[in-house]
Protein backbone atom coordinates (compact mmCIF):
# COMPACT_ATOMS: atom_id res chain seq x y z
CA UNK A 1 0.00 0.00 0.00
CA UNK A 2 1.22 3.14 -0.76
CA UNK A 3 0.04 6.48 1.50
CA UNK A 4 0.48 10.14 0.67
CA UNK A 5 0.07 12.38 3.72
CA UNK A 6 -1.41 15.54 2.66
CA UNK A 7 -0.75 18.73 4.73
CA UNK A 8 -3.48 21.48 2.98
CA UNK A 9 -1.79 25.65 3.14
CA UNK A 10 -1.58 27.59 5.43
CA UNK A 11 -3.65 31.29 5.12
CA UNK A 12 -0.99 34.22 5.75
CA UNK A 13 -1.95 34.84 9.14
CA UNK A 14 0.01 35.67 12.20
CA UNK A 15 0.95 32.39 13.12
CA UNK A 16 2.10 31.73 9.41
CA UNK A 17 5.40 33.51 10.65
CA UNK A 18 5.46 34.15 6.46
CA UNK A 19 7.08 37.13 6.41
CA UNK A 20 10.01 36.34 9.07
CA UNK A 21 10.66 32.58 7.74
CA UNK A 22 12.26 33.99 4.69
CA UNK A 23 14.73 36.15 6.25
CA UNK A 24 16.37 32.44 7.54
CA UNK A 25 15.67 30.77 4.67
CA UNK A 26 12.63 28.22 5.67
CA UNK A 27 9.07 27.54 4.38
CA UNK A 28 6.94 26.80 7.79
CA UNK A 29 7.59 27.13 11.53
CA UNK A 30 6.37 23.53 12.07
CA UNK A 31 6.03 20.05 10.55
CA UNK A 32 2.71 18.20 10.53
CA UNK A 33 2.86 16.66 13.72
CA UNK A 34 -0.38 14.86 13.33
CA UNK A 35 0.43 13.32 10.18
CA UNK A 36 3.61 12.36 10.96
CA UNK A 37 1.79 10.67 14.27
CA UNK A 38 -0.63 9.02 12.26
CA UNK A 39 1.86 7.87 10.33
CA UNK A 40 3.91 5.80 12.89
CA UNK A 41 0.48 3.94 13.24
CA UNK A 42 -0.02 2.40 10.07
CA UNK A 43 1.69 -1.07 8.82
CA UNK A 44 5.65 -0.91 8.73
CA UNK A 45 5.80 -2.46 5.30
CA UNK A 46 3.45 0.30 3.69
CA UNK A 47 5.20 3.16 1.49
CA UNK A 48 4.93 6.79 2.70
CA UNK A 49 5.32 9.99 1.37
CA UNK A 50 4.64 13.57 2.43
CA UNK A 51 3.63 16.56 1.17
CA UNK A 52 3.57 19.51 3.40
CA UNK A 53 1.89 21.98 0.70
CA UNK A 54 3.75 24.82 3.37
CA UNK A 55 7.05 23.78 2.14
CA UNK A 56 6.44 22.12 -1.38
CA UNK A 57 3.74 21.85 -4.10
CA UNK A 58 1.50 19.27 -4.66
CA UNK A 59 2.03 17.41 -7.72
CA UNK A 60 0.06 15.69 -9.55
CA UNK A 61 2.60 12.78 -10.14
CA UNK A 62 2.49 12.44 -5.86
CA UNK A 63 -1.21 11.69 -6.54
CA UNK A 64 -1.05 9.41 -9.24
CA UNK A 65 1.64 7.28 -6.79
CA UNK A 66 -0.80 6.67 -4.27
CA UNK A 67 -2.95 4.30 -3.35
CA UNK A 68 -4.45 6.04 -0.15
CA UNK A 69 -4.44 9.90 0.72
CA UNK A 70 -4.11 10.73 4.45
CA UNK A 71 -5.07 14.55 5.24
CA UNK A 72 -5.37 16.52 8.22
CA UNK A 73 -6.36 20.20 8.95
CA UNK A 74 -7.37 23.02 11.08
CA UNK A 75 -10.27 24.99 10.38
CA UNK A 76 -7.75 27.89 8.87
CA UNK A 77 -6.63 25.16 6.33
CA UNK A 78 -10.79 24.34 5.28
CA UNK A 79 -10.47 25.90 1.96
CA UNK A 80 -6.89 24.05 0.74
CA UNK A 81 -8.12 20.72 2.01
CA UNK A 82 -11.59 20.69 0.62
CA UNK A 83 -9.33 21.28 -2.48
CA UNK A 84 -6.76 18.56 -1.79
CA UNK A 85 -9.94 16.23 -1.29
CA UNK A 86 -11.67 17.35 -4.28
CA UNK A 87 -8.09 17.08 -6.40
CA UNK A 88 -7.47 13.21 -5.08
CA UNK A 89 -11.44 12.29 -5.60
CA UNK A 90 -10.81 13.58 -9.25
CA UNK A 91 -7.48 11.16 -9.56
CA UNK A 92 -9.90 8.06 -7.94
CA UNK A 93 -8.31 8.39 -4.70
CA UNK A 94 -9.10 6.84 -1.65
CA UNK A 95 -9.25 9.90 0.88
CA UNK A 96 -8.74 9.43 4.77
CA UNK A 97 -9.34 12.85 6.15
CA UNK A 98 -8.63 13.75 10.35
CA UNK A 99 -7.48 16.05 12.48
CA UNK A 100 -8.86 19.40 14.86
CA UNK A 101 -11.08 20.68 11.50
CA UNK A 102 -13.15 17.75 10.73
CA UNK A 103 -13.03 16.58 14.66
CA UNK A 104 -15.23 19.62 15.33
CA UNK A 105 -16.97 19.73 11.90
CA UNK A 106 -17.54 16.53 10.79
CA UNK A 107 -20.78 16.96 8.84
CA UNK A 108 -18.96 19.30 6.03
CA UNK A 109 -16.48 17.16 4.34
CA UNK A 110 -19.23 15.13 1.80
CA UNK A 111 -16.52 13.87 -0.61
CA UNK A 112 -14.04 12.42 1.87
CA UNK A 113 -14.47 8.66 1.85
CA UNK A 114 -12.70 7.97 5.63
CA UNK A 115 -13.51 11.14 8.42
CA UNK A 116 -11.74 10.57 11.96
CA UNK A 117 -13.19 12.23 14.58
CA UNK A 118 -10.92 12.48 17.59
CA UNK A 119 -7.35 11.18 18.13
CA UNK A 120 -6.69 8.33 16.03
CA UNK A 121 -5.05 5.89 18.51
CA UNK A 122 -7.53 3.49 18.64
CA UNK A 123 -9.68 4.09 15.98
CA UNK A 124 -6.86 3.94 13.17
CA UNK A 125 -6.14 -0.25 13.96
CA UNK A 126 -9.84 -0.74 13.70
CA UNK A 127 -9.90 1.17 10.51
CA UNK A 128 -6.97 -0.75 9.30
CA UNK A 129 -8.55 -4.12 10.11
CA UNK A 130 -11.78 -3.34 8.71
CA UNK A 131 -9.84 -1.76 5.13
CA UNK A 132 -7.79 -5.89 5.28
CA UNK A 133 -11.58 -6.88 5.62
CA UNK A 134 -13.29 -4.75 2.95
CA UNK A 135 -15.48 -3.38 5.38
CA UNK A 136 -14.29 0.32 6.26
CA UNK A 137 -16.67 2.23 7.58
CA UNK A 138 -16.95 6.06 6.70
CA UNK A 139 -16.97 7.72 10.11
CA UNK A 140 -14.48 6.57 12.87
CA UNK A 141 -15.48 8.26 16.24
CA UNK A 142 -13.08 7.81 19.61
CA UNK A 143 -15.86 6.36 21.76
CA UNK A 144 -13.05 7.83 24.75
CA UNK A 145 -9.61 9.68 24.65
CA UNK A 146 -6.98 7.40 24.14
CA UNK A 147 -4.05 6.94 27.04
CA UNK A 148 -1.21 8.75 25.30
CA UNK A 149 1.31 5.92 26.69
CA UNK A 150 0.38 3.49 23.00
CA UNK A 151 1.45 6.50 20.91
CA UNK A 152 4.58 6.14 18.75
CA UNK A 153 7.73 8.19 18.12
CA UNK A 154 6.30 10.15 15.11
CA UNK A 155 7.57 9.45 11.73
CA UNK A 156 9.66 12.58 11.87
CA UNK A 157 12.02 11.30 8.88
CA UNK A 158 9.01 12.34 6.39
CA UNK A 159 9.38 15.93 6.70
CA UNK A 160 11.94 17.62 4.79
CA UNK A 161 13.80 18.84 7.93
CA UNK A 162 15.52 21.70 7.03
CA UNK A 163 12.45 23.91 5.56
CA UNK A 164 11.20 24.16 9.01
CA UNK A 165 12.48 26.87 11.68
CA UNK A 166 11.13 24.44 14.45
CA UNK A 167 10.29 20.80 15.24
CA UNK A 168 7.56 19.75 17.10
CA UNK A 169 6.91 16.76 19.88
CA UNK A 170 4.09 16.52 22.08
CA UNK A 171 3.81 15.06 25.83
CA UNK A 172 0.88 15.90 27.09
CA UNK A 173 -3.14 16.70 25.55
CA UNK A 174 -5.95 18.65 27.42
CA UNK A 175 -5.86 20.98 29.93
CA UNK A 176 -7.91 21.40 33.39
CA UNK A 177 -9.32 24.84 33.29
CA UNK A 178 -12.59 25.60 31.33
CA UNK A 179 -11.92 28.94 29.61
CA UNK A 180 -15.15 29.89 27.63
CA UNK A 181 -13.69 30.42 24.27
CA UNK A 182 -11.63 27.40 24.54
CA UNK A 183 -11.86 24.40 21.97
CA UNK A 184 -9.07 22.70 23.18
CA UNK A 185 -11.25 21.17 25.89
CA UNK A 186 -13.67 20.07 24.20
CA UNK A 187 -11.40 18.42 21.38
CA UNK A 188 -8.51 16.83 23.70
CA UNK A 189 -10.48 16.92 27.02
CA UNK A 190 -9.99 18.42 30.68
CA UNK A 191 -7.37 15.47 32.13
CA UNK A 192 -4.49 16.13 30.96
CA UNK A 193 -3.14 12.93 29.64
CA UNK A 194 0.77 12.44 29.16
CA UNK A 195 3.22 9.97 27.59
CA UNK A 196 5.81 8.85 29.77
CA UNK A 197 9.24 10.15 30.22
CA UNK A 198 10.78 7.49 28.04
CA UNK A 199 8.29 8.20 25.19
CA UNK A 200 9.31 11.77 25.28
CA UNK A 201 12.88 11.38 25.44
CA UNK A 202 12.33 8.73 23.19
CA UNK A 203 11.02 11.33 20.32
CA UNK A 204 13.83 13.99 21.09
CA UNK A 205 16.43 10.89 20.28
CA UNK A 206 14.80 10.52 17.01
CA UNK A 207 15.16 13.90 16.47
CA UNK A 208 18.72 14.30 17.38
CA UNK A 209 19.65 11.07 15.65
CA UNK A 210 18.04 12.76 12.56
CA UNK A 211 19.91 15.82 13.16
CA UNK A 212 18.09 18.20 14.02
CA UNK A 213 19.36 21.16 16.43
CA UNK A 214 17.77 24.17 17.78
CA UNK A 215 14.02 24.80 18.54
CA UNK A 216 11.28 22.39 19.65
CA UNK A 217 8.21 23.20 20.38
CA UNK A 218 6.46 21.10 23.13
CA UNK A 219 3.01 21.71 21.36
CA UNK A 220 0.97 20.90 24.60
CA UNK A 221 -2.45 22.72 24.71
CA UNK A 222 -0.54 23.26 28.62
CA UNK A 223 2.45 21.87 29.30
CA UNK A 224 2.24 22.17 33.00
CA UNK A 225 -1.80 20.88 32.93
CA UNK A 226 -0.56 17.82 34.65
CA UNK A 227 1.91 18.95 37.21
CA UNK A 228 2.62 16.08 38.64
CA UNK A 229 3.81 13.93 35.56
CA UNK A 230 5.45 17.31 34.66
CA UNK A 231 7.86 17.38 37.50
CA UNK A 232 8.85 13.80 37.02
CA UNK A 233 9.67 14.66 33.36
CA UNK A 234 11.58 17.73 34.23
CA UNK A 235 14.73 15.90 36.09
CA UNK A 236 14.96 13.53 33.42
CA UNK A 237 14.76 16.06 30.55
CA UNK A 238 17.86 18.42 32.42
CA UNK A 239 19.73 15.44 32.78
CA UNK A 240 18.86 14.32 28.61
CA UNK A 241 20.05 17.90 27.77
CA UNK A 242 22.99 18.47 29.71
CA UNK A 243 24.22 15.02 28.74
CA UNK A 244 23.66 15.50 25.06
CA UNK A 245 25.54 19.33 25.94
CA UNK A 246 21.93 21.27 25.15
CA UNK A 247 21.18 20.50 21.49
CA UNK A 248 17.81 21.64 21.70
CA UNK A 249 16.22 25.11 23.17
CA UNK A 250 12.32 24.42 24.32
CA UNK A 251 9.30 26.68 23.47
CA UNK A 252 5.91 25.80 24.59
CA UNK A 253 1.95 26.79 25.95
CA UNK A 254 1.35 26.92 29.97
CA UNK A 255 -0.92 28.91 32.17
CA UNK A 256 -0.05 31.51 33.88
CA UNK A 257 -0.36 30.10 37.55
CA UNK A 258 3.41 28.72 36.36
CA UNK A 259 4.38 31.96 37.92
CA UNK A 260 3.36 30.38 41.51
CA UNK A 261 6.02 27.54 41.21
CA UNK A 262 9.50 28.59 41.36
CA UNK A 263 10.58 24.74 41.57
CA UNK A 264 9.09 24.25 38.01
CA UNK A 265 10.14 27.25 36.78
CA UNK A 266 13.74 26.18 37.74
CA UNK A 267 13.56 23.34 36.36
CA UNK A 268 12.23 24.44 33.13
CA UNK A 269 14.82 26.63 33.17
CA UNK A 270 17.67 24.09 33.52
CA UNK A 271 16.07 22.19 30.62
CA UNK A 272 16.81 25.04 28.74
CA UNK A 273 13.01 26.40 27.82
CA UNK A 274 13.44 29.71 26.32
CA UNK A 275 10.17 31.03 25.46
CA UNK A 276 6.52 30.03 27.10
CA UNK A 277 3.33 30.98 25.06
CA UNK A 278 0.46 32.58 28.12
CA UNK A 279 -3.35 32.67 27.54
CA UNK A 280 -3.20 36.07 29.39
CA UNK A 281 -6.49 37.08 27.44
CA UNK A 282 -6.85 40.62 28.79
CA UNK A 283 -5.89 42.55 32.00
CA UNK A 284 -9.47 43.36 32.77
CA UNK A 285 -10.89 41.31 35.63
CA UNK A 286 -14.70 41.46 34.85
CA UNK A 287 -13.73 40.27 31.32
CA UNK A 288 -11.79 36.89 32.04
CA UNK A 289 -14.49 36.30 34.82
CA UNK A 290 -16.77 36.22 32.00
CA UNK A 291 -14.54 33.96 30.22
CA UNK A 292 -14.36 31.62 33.31
CA UNK A 293 -10.45 32.20 33.31
CA UNK A 294 -10.22 31.99 37.26
CA UNK A 295 -6.55 30.95 37.46
CA UNK A 296 -5.94 34.52 35.78
CA UNK A 297 -8.10 36.39 38.24
CA UNK A 298 -6.37 34.88 41.23
CA UNK A 299 -3.13 36.40 40.55
CA UNK A 300 -1.24 39.97 39.29
CA UNK A 301 -0.84 39.48 35.66
CA UNK A 302 2.60 41.48 35.44
CA UNK A 303 3.73 40.23 38.42
CA UNK A 304 3.77 36.86 36.32
CA UNK A 305 4.99 37.57 34.01
CA UNK A 306 8.06 39.38 35.38
CA UNK A 307 8.47 36.32 37.44
CA UNK A 308 8.57 34.04 34.44
CA UNK A 309 10.73 35.97 32.20
CA UNK A 310 13.10 36.23 35.78
CA UNK A 311 13.80 32.67 34.92
CA UNK A 312 15.22 34.13 31.70
CA UNK A 313 11.97 32.54 29.40
CA UNK A 314 11.15 34.97 26.80
CA UNK A 315 7.02 35.02 27.46
CA UNK A 316 4.87 35.20 24.26
CA UNK A 317 1.02 35.58 24.87
CA UNK A 318 -2.45 35.57 23.69
CA UNK A 319 -4.56 38.96 23.91
CA UNK A 320 -8.40 38.73 23.16
CA UNK A 321 -10.58 41.65 22.81
CA UNK A 322 -14.29 41.31 22.59
CA UNK A 323 -15.96 40.02 25.87
CA UNK A 324 -19.12 41.45 26.86
CA UNK A 325 -17.36 43.06 29.90
CA UNK A 326 -14.81 44.82 27.95
CA UNK A 327 -14.83 48.75 28.82
CA UNK A 328 -14.76 51.53 26.84
CA UNK A 329 -10.88 51.71 27.06
CA UNK A 330 -9.90 48.43 26.79
CA UNK A 331 -7.46 48.92 23.90
CA UNK A 332 -5.68 51.43 25.72
CA UNK A 333 -5.35 49.19 28.72
CA UNK A 334 -4.83 46.11 26.38
CA UNK A 335 -1.47 48.20 24.78
CA UNK A 336 -0.55 49.57 28.01
CA UNK A 337 -0.42 45.98 29.50
CA UNK A 338 1.46 44.79 26.28
CA UNK A 339 4.38 47.73 26.91
CA UNK A 340 4.92 47.24 30.31
CA UNK A 341 4.99 43.52 30.66
CA UNK A 342 7.62 43.77 27.72
CA UNK A 343 5.76 40.57 25.33
CA UNK A 344 7.82 41.20 22.25
CA UNK A 345 5.23 38.79 20.33
CA UNK A 346 1.60 39.61 21.72
CA UNK A 347 -1.04 37.48 19.41
CA UNK A 348 -4.13 39.99 19.64
CA UNK A 349 -6.93 38.38 18.41
CA UNK A 350 -11.07 39.34 18.08
CA UNK A 351 -13.14 36.96 20.32
CA UNK A 352 -13.90 33.94 18.36
CA UNK A 353 -16.54 31.65 18.77
CA UNK A 354 -15.66 28.38 17.57
CA UNK A 355 -17.71 25.31 17.11
CA UNK A 356 -19.13 23.34 19.81
CA UNK A 357 -17.33 25.44 22.21
CA UNK A 358 -19.18 26.75 25.58
CA UNK A 359 -18.99 30.34 24.15
CA UNK A 360 -20.39 29.13 20.61
CA UNK A 361 -23.33 27.61 22.75
CA UNK A 362 -23.66 30.52 24.79
CA UNK A 363 -24.12 32.88 21.62
CA UNK A 364 -26.21 30.79 19.93
CA UNK A 365 -28.51 30.41 22.71
CA UNK A 366 -28.49 34.26 22.49
CA UNK A 367 -29.18 34.54 18.38
CA UNK A 368 -26.14 36.34 18.44
CA UNK A 369 -24.08 34.11 16.33
CA UNK A 370 -23.52 35.27 12.70
CA UNK A 371 -21.67 32.43 10.71
CA UNK A 372 -18.71 30.11 11.60
CA UNK A 373 -15.53 31.26 12.13
CA UNK A 374 -12.64 31.15 9.71
CA UNK A 375 -10.50 30.09 12.54
CA UNK A 376 -8.38 33.40 12.37
CA UNK A 377 -9.05 35.13 15.00
CA UNK A 378 -6.62 38.48 14.07
CA UNK A 379 -8.47 38.99 10.73
CA UNK A 380 -10.48 41.46 11.77
CA UNK A 381 -13.50 40.07 11.38
CA UNK A 382 -16.16 39.30 13.82
CA UNK A 383 -18.34 35.81 13.72
CA UNK A 384 -20.86 37.10 16.67
CA UNK A 385 -22.36 40.19 17.57
CA UNK A 386 -21.02 41.96 20.12
CA UNK A 387 -22.07 43.85 23.12
CA UNK A 388 -19.82 46.83 21.72
CA UNK A 389 -20.55 48.40 18.96
CA UNK A 390 -18.88 46.19 15.87
CA UNK A 391 -17.37 48.66 14.21
CA UNK A 392 -15.99 50.50 17.12
CA UNK A 393 -14.69 47.28 18.55
CA UNK A 394 -12.84 46.42 15.14
CA UNK A 395 -11.17 50.18 14.67
CA UNK A 396 -9.82 49.63 18.77
CA UNK A 397 -8.47 46.10 17.79
CA UNK A 398 -6.50 47.61 14.27
CA UNK A 399 -5.81 50.81 16.72
CA UNK A 400 -4.06 48.01 18.77
CA UNK A 401 -2.18 46.34 16.21
CA UNK A 402 -1.05 49.23 15.01
CA UNK A 403 0.20 50.78 17.64
CA UNK A 404 2.28 47.47 19.26
CA UNK A 405 3.63 46.88 15.86
CA UNK A 406 4.65 50.42 15.26
CA UNK A 407 9.12 50.26 14.86
CA UNK A 408 9.01 52.46 17.98
CA UNK A 409 7.15 50.37 20.33
CA UNK A 410 8.01 47.22 19.04
CA UNK A 411 11.60 47.53 19.23
CA UNK A 412 11.34 49.14 22.68
CA UNK A 413 9.50 46.14 23.75
CA UNK A 414 12.19 44.05 22.31
CA UNK A 415 14.90 45.72 24.21
CA UNK A 416 13.16 45.33 27.40
CA UNK A 417 12.49 41.57 26.85
CA UNK A 418 16.31 41.23 25.96
CA UNK A 419 16.66 42.72 29.14
CA UNK A 420 15.02 40.16 31.11
CA UNK A 421 16.93 37.25 28.91
CA UNK A 422 19.51 36.67 32.10
CA UNK A 423 19.85 32.58 30.69
CA UNK A 424 23.06 33.53 28.57
CA UNK A 425 22.67 32.74 24.97
CA UNK A 426 20.79 30.11 23.51
CA UNK A 427 23.29 27.57 21.93
CA UNK A 428 23.55 28.25 18.33
CA UNK A 429 23.98 25.04 15.81
CA UNK A 430 22.92 26.69 12.55
CA UNK A 431 25.67 26.44 10.01
CA UNK A 432 27.50 29.56 9.68
CA UNK A 433 26.68 30.42 6.86
CA UNK A 434 23.55 29.96 7.02
CA UNK A 435 23.57 32.44 10.14
CA UNK A 436 24.98 35.24 8.33
CA UNK A 437 22.89 35.03 5.57
CA UNK A 438 20.43 35.05 7.10
CA UNK A 439 21.37 38.18 9.42
CA UNK A 440 22.45 39.89 6.00
CA UNK A 441 18.91 39.16 4.81
CA UNK A 442 17.10 40.95 7.98
CA UNK A 443 19.30 44.01 7.44
CA UNK A 444 19.07 44.71 3.85
CA UNK A 445 15.26 44.25 4.65
CA UNK A 446 14.88 46.23 7.73
CA UNK A 447 18.49 48.24 7.80
CA UNK A 448 17.90 49.48 4.17
CA UNK A 449 14.82 49.18 2.25
CA UNK A 450 12.12 49.79 5.65
CA UNK A 451 11.31 53.07 5.89
CA UNK A 452 11.70 52.08 9.99
CA UNK A 453 15.47 51.99 9.51
CA UNK A 454 16.25 54.38 11.95
CA UNK A 455 14.52 52.47 14.63
CA UNK A 456 16.12 49.39 13.02
CA UNK A 457 19.22 50.47 14.05
CA UNK A 458 19.09 52.16 17.14
CA UNK A 459 18.06 48.67 18.60
CA UNK A 460 20.54 46.95 16.85
CA UNK A 461 23.37 49.59 18.29
CA UNK A 462 21.20 49.10 21.74
CA UNK A 463 21.23 45.16 21.87
CA UNK A 464 24.73 45.06 20.44
CA UNK A 465 26.00 47.23 23.39
CA UNK A 466 23.84 46.04 26.18
CA UNK A 467 22.63 42.98 25.24
CA UNK A 468 25.41 41.30 23.20
CA UNK A 469 25.19 38.03 24.34
CA UNK A 470 21.45 37.80 23.30
CA UNK A 471 22.13 39.69 19.96
CA UNK A 472 21.55 36.71 17.74
CA UNK A 473 18.00 36.50 19.49
CA UNK A 474 17.69 40.17 19.14
CA UNK A 475 17.69 40.01 15.37
CA UNK A 476 15.24 37.13 15.60
CA UNK A 477 13.22 39.17 17.60
CA UNK A 478 13.48 42.16 14.60
CA UNK A 479 12.78 39.60 12.06
CA UNK A 480 9.41 38.05 14.12
CA UNK A 481 8.45 42.01 14.75
CA UNK A 482 8.57 42.50 10.98
CA UNK A 483 6.48 39.63 10.19
CA UNK A 484 3.41 41.07 12.95
CA UNK A 485 4.11 44.47 11.32
CA UNK A 486 3.27 43.82 8.14
CA UNK A 487 -0.06 41.62 9.02
CA UNK A 488 -1.25 44.13 11.13
CA UNK A 489 -1.06 46.58 7.88
CA UNK A 490 -2.42 44.10 5.88
CA UNK A 491 -5.31 43.61 7.84
CA UNK A 492 -6.12 47.19 9.14
CA UNK A 493 -6.62 48.35 5.12
C1 LIG B 1 1.27 23.30 17.17
C2 LIG B 1 -0.03 24.01 16.88
C3 LIG B 1 0.01 25.02 15.97
C4 LIG B 1 1.24 25.40 15.17
C5 LIG B 1 1.18 24.74 13.78
C6 LIG B 1 1.74 23.37 13.77
C7 LIG B 1 1.56 22.64 12.47
N1 LIG B 1 2.27 22.94 11.42
O1 LIG B 1 0.80 21.74 12.43
C8 LIG B 1 1.03 26.91 15.00
C9 LIG B 1 1.62 27.63 16.20
C10 LIG B 1 1.64 27.53 13.74
C11 LIG B 1 -0.48 26.96 15.06
C12 LIG B 1 -1.20 27.96 14.54
C13 LIG B 1 -2.58 28.06 14.61
N2 LIG B 1 -3.40 27.23 15.28
CO1 LIG B 1 -2.81 25.63 16.13
N3 LIG B 1 -2.36 24.27 17.29
C14 LIG B 1 -1.24 23.65 17.52
C15 LIG B 1 -1.44 22.63 18.62
C16 LIG B 1 -1.05 23.27 19.94
C17 LIG B 1 -0.71 21.33 18.45
C18 LIG B 1 -0.88 20.67 17.07
C19 LIG B 1 -0.20 19.35 17.06
O2 LIG B 1 0.89 19.21 16.57
N4 LIG B 1 -0.81 18.34 17.74
C20 LIG B 1 -0.26 17.03 17.92
C21 LIG B 1 -0.98 16.01 17.05
C22 LIG B 1 -0.42 14.63 17.33
O3 LIG B 1 -2.36 16.04 17.38
P1 LIG B 1 -3.48 16.12 16.25
O4 LIG B 1 -3.06 16.97 15.14
O5 LIG B 1 -4.76 16.38 16.90
O6 LIG B 1 -3.48 14.61 15.68
C23 LIG B 1 -4.18 13.54 16.29
C24 LIG B 1 -5.63 13.42 15.85
O7 LIG B 1 -6.27 14.63 15.57
C25 LIG B 1 -5.58 12.51 14.66
N5 LIG B 1 -5.33 13.07 13.35
C26 LIG B 1 -4.81 14.25 12.98
N6 LIG B 1 -4.75 14.35 11.67
C27 LIG B 1 -5.21 13.21 11.15
C28 LIG B 1 -5.37 12.78 9.84
C29 LIG B 1 -5.89 11.51 9.59
C30 LIG B 1 -6.05 11.06 8.19
C31 LIG B 1 -6.25 10.69 10.67
C32 LIG B 1 -6.80 9.34 10.41
C33 LIG B 1 -6.12 11.11 11.98
C34 LIG B 1 -5.60 12.37 12.22
O8 LIG B 1 -4.51 11.65 14.95
C35 LIG B 1 -3.53 12.27 15.78
C36 LIG B 1 -3.21 11.31 16.89
O9 LIG B 1 -4.33 11.07 17.68
C37 LIG B 1 -2.98 22.39 18.52
C38 LIG B 1 -3.64 21.86 19.74
C39 LIG B 1 -3.53 20.36 19.80
N7 LIG B 1 -3.58 19.84 20.98
O10 LIG B 1 -3.39 19.64 18.84
C40 LIG B 1 -3.47 23.76 18.07
C41 LIG B 1 -4.71 23.86 17.19
C42 LIG B 1 -4.66 22.76 16.17
N8 LIG B 1 -4.55 25.16 16.55
C43 LIG B 1 -5.64 25.80 16.41
C44 LIG B 1 -5.76 27.11 15.85
C45 LIG B 1 -7.13 27.76 15.88
C46 LIG B 1 -4.66 27.75 15.31
C47 LIG B 1 -4.64 29.15 14.69
C48 LIG B 1 -5.77 29.46 13.77
C49 LIG B 1 -4.53 30.16 15.82
C50 LIG B 1 -4.96 31.56 15.51
N9 LIG B 1 -5.72 32.04 16.42
O11 LIG B 1 -4.59 32.18 14.56
C51 LIG B 1 -3.30 29.16 13.93
C52 LIG B 1 -3.49 28.86 12.44
C53 LIG B 1 -2.27 28.44 11.70
C54 LIG B 1 -1.77 29.45 10.74
N10 LIG B 1 -0.57 29.32 10.26
O12 LIG B 1 -2.43 30.34 10.40
C55 LIG B 1 -6.83 25.01 16.93
C56 LIG B 1 -7.62 24.37 15.80
C57 LIG B 1 -9.11 24.47 16.00
C58 LIG B 1 -9.84 23.73 14.91
N11 LIG B 1 -11.02 23.24 15.28
O13 LIG B 1 -9.41 23.60 13.80
C59 LIG B 1 -6.11 24.01 17.89
C60 LIG B 1 -6.84 22.70 18.09
C61 LIG B 1 -5.91 24.65 19.26
C62 LIG B 1 -6.55 25.92 19.57
N12 LIG B 1 -7.76 25.95 20.02
O14 LIG B 1 -5.93 26.95 19.43
N13 LIG B 1 -0.99 25.89 15.71
S1 LIG C 1 -5.97 27.56 29.85
FE1 LIG C 1 -5.76 27.59 27.61
S2 LIG C 1 -5.97 25.44 26.96
FE2 LIG C 1 -6.70 25.59 29.07
S3 LIG C 1 -8.92 25.84 28.91
FE3 LIG C 1 -8.02 27.88 29.02
S4 LIG C 1 -7.65 28.53 26.90
FE4 LIG C 1 -8.04 26.31 26.90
Amino acid sequence: MKVLFVYPEFPETYWSFRHALHFEGKRSAFPPLGLLTVSAMLPKTWERRLVDMNVRRLKEADIEWADLVFTSAMIVQKDSLERVVELCKAHGKRVVVGGPYVSTSAGELPEADHIFVGEAETTLPEFLDDLEHGCARRIYQAAERPALNITPVPHFHLAELSRYSAMSVQYSRGCPFQCEFCDIIEIYGRVPRTKTNEQLLAELDALRALGWRGLVFIVDDNFIGNKRNVKQLLPELIEWTERHKRPFSFITEASVNLAEDDALLEMMRRANFRRVFLGIETPVEESLKEAQKGQNTRRDLLESVRKIQSYGMEVMAGFIVGFDHDPEDIFERQISFIRESAIPLAMVGLLTALPDTQLWRRLKREGRLLKESTGNNTEGSLNFIPRMDAQRLIEGYKSILLTIYSPAEYYQRALNCLSYLTQGPEPRHNNLIRDVMAFMRVTFALGVRDPARLEFWRYMKRALTSYRQNFAHAVTLAAMGYHFRKLAEIYSE
